[in-house]
């Protein structure tokens, strides 16, 4: 296996495609498997490292989706584009992954970190791909009631670091496996900020960290807008540059272009 900072050098963009009609951001917009595949195309085209297709929204207060209704929304559009396109599928379902990986999903992106599904990590071992491994405080239809940590730094680190010793103790190679601190995934918008402010803290787990803050909410709020549920572009730019400068690998976004052209600001401006 070719180690995943190899294969994803610093930075690379992770282009969001979302086969669901209720996703937070751009819910509806991919969900008939042509717009998807065709979005996917032009995010390659635009200078992704990689498109993370998913069939499940886990935007704050939503309800899980069945097994044959995610396989529904994302076989079709994995088949049109596997063998051609870098692909990761966002799944924590083995069943999803196995099928994924099996049409060459090179990447399984899980916000649970092998909790749901604990045979996912078994899928991946077996299959090659690399994986994700995601923090999140709770579940999506709960998380964001008042979310609290004593440090949520320190924690969200013992959170990764615990997740890579099960993925690594599961049979899949410490070269494969990238973390991401879960951006707004149980967490106010305070705590969002800090994980990006200190994210040395937890480059120091060794492993490339991915950061999607892409339109979250926290960027509307931060802006004034107390019952925002996305927020702007420009924001998520500055959050990513921010998060790359920091450390961080792999940005995960719905607006590829303008993130490729910021980050390639950045990335000469650090030499
Ligand atoms: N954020 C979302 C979904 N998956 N995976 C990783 N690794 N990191 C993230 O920050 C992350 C993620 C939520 O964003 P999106 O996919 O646009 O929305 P939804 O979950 O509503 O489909």
């Amino acid at each position: 296996m070719t180690p995943i900072e190899e294969r994803f050098p610093r930075p690379s963009v992770m282009g969001i495609v979302n086969v669901t009609p209720d996703s937070f951001a751009d819910g509806g917009v991919n969900f008939e498997p042509s717009d998807a595949a065709a979005s996917a195309r032009r995010m390659v085209y635009e200078g992704a490292a990689i498109v993370d297709v998913g069939g499940e929204s886990t935007r704050p207060g939503a309800d899980p989706v069945s097994l044959d209704e995610e396989l529904r929304r994302v076989l079709p559009v994995l088949e049109e584009l596997t063998g051609g396109l870098p692909v990761s599928v966002d799944t924590s379902k083995a069943e999803v992954a196995r099928r994924a990986t099996q049409l060459g999903a090179e990447l399984v992106n899980d916000v649970t970190a092998l909790r749901a599904e604990p045979d996912l990590a078994g899928v991946v071992a077996d299959s090659g791909s690399y994986i994700c491994l995601m923090h999140m405080l709770g579940e999506p239809r709960t998380m964001q009631r008042n979310p609290s940590y004593d440090d949520v730094v320190s924690e969200v680190k013992a959170f990764l670091e615990e997740r890579l010793a099960f993925a690594v103790g599961s049979g899949i190679p410490e070269d494969g496996i990238c973390l991401d601190p879960g951006i707004g995934f149980g967490k106010t918008v305070e705590h969002n900020f800090e994980l990006i402010r200190r994210l040395d803290e937890l480059t120091a787990l060794g492993r490339p960290l991915v950061v999607g803050f892409s339109r979250k909410s926290s960027l509307g709020k931060l802006l004034g807008d107390a019952d925002a549920t996305t927020g702007p572009l420009s924001a998520s730019i500055a959050a990513a540059v921010t998060a790359y400068e920091r450390g961080a690998t792999i940005l995960r976004v719905h607006d590829v272009r303008e993130h490729v052209e910021a980050l390639a600001a950045a990335q000469a401006v650090a030499g």
